[in-house]
This record gives structure tokens, C-alpha cells and sequence, in this order.
């Protein structure tokens, strides 16, 4: 018997957490995977790169944003097997940036409370972590 063994993609996403509270969700946009659901912001980790050096890259070319590490909060790990990879993504808290958050690549932002969250359709490695957000928000 053969087995087939997915590969594990790491990505980092981030909560950016405004001063009422509400958390960032950002519509992926159509021609890519899962588009049309919200998603915590964040991206694929390149060979060599640190996770917190990953994020602050993708949060600069997604959002227009500047975080500094000392700022990311780690909190907790997302992991799901999709089709052709297995996901696995810590999620950071982010309370500060500098800048305007601008939708460069996505079809549309969302500043949401996180009782609404729910509300939207999240990919399935992210849906779980509302709960999370929820009772430490
Ligand atoms: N997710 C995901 N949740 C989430 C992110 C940021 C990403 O489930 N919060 C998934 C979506 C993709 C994979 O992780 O399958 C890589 O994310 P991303 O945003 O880098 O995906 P694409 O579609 O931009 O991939 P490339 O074009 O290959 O870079």
C-alpha cells in the first residue's frame, strides 16, 4: 500500500485589532483559491524567512501598513489539510501599526466586532480561531 503525504505550507496571518475592538478581515480575491471568503491577512512564509519578517512583508505589500515586531503578538496555531497541502498558521495580535490600511490585493476589507465574525465565511483554516478571538476579545 502507498501513502501520499501532503506537504505543509507554513503561512502567518495576523488579527489587526482596532481601538473599539473590532478585528480585520480581508475577502480574497476571485482567481485565487477560496475566493470570496474572509480571511485573517497574512501569506506564505519563503524558504529562509522568518514568520515575524513574513508577516510584516505581507501586512507592507497587502494592507500598506508598517508593524514592528515587538508589536505581534503570537497567539495561536491554525491547521488544516486542504486538497494538496496541509496549512499550518499561527495567528498573530496585532493592536499597532503606522499607516492607512488599504486593500491592495484583496476584494474588500471588513473592520468587524468579533461576536460578527461568524457572520462571514472564513476558509476552514481560519474559521476555527473566531472562537479563540472571541472570548479573549
Ligand atoms: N490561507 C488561509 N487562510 C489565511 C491565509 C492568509 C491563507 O487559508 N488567513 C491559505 C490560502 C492559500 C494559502 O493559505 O491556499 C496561501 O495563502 P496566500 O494568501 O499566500 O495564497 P495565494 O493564493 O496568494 O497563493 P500564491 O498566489 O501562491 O502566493
Amino acid at each position: 500500500m502507498t501513502e501520499s503525504v501532503l506537504p505543509t505550507v507554513l503561512v502567518v496571518a495576523v488579527a489587526l485589532i482596532d481601538v473599539d475592538g473590532r478585528v480585520l478581515i480581508a475577502k480574497r480575491p476571485e482567481g485565487k483559491q477560496l475566493a470570496g471568503l474572509w480571511e485573517f491577512p497574512g501569506g506564505k512564509v519563503e524558504p529562509g524567512e522568518r514568520p515575524e519578517a513574513a508577516l510584516i512583508r505581507e501586512l507592507r505589500e497587502e494592507l500598506g501598513i508598517e508593524v514592528t515586531e515587538s508589536c505581534l503578538a503570537p497567539f495561536v496555531f491554525a491547521s488544516h489539510a486542504y486538497e494538496s497541502f496541509h496549512l499550518l498558521m499561527p495567528l498573530y495580535l496585532c493592536r499597532r501599526w503606522s499607516g492607512v490600511v488599504v486593500a491592495h490585493e484583496h476584494a474588500a476589507l471588513a473592520w468587524v466586532k468579533p461576536d460578527k465574525l461568524p457572520d462571514y465565511p472564513m476558509p476552514p483554516a481560519d474559521a476555527p480561531l473566531v472562537a479563540w478571538l472571541r472570548d479573549l476579545l
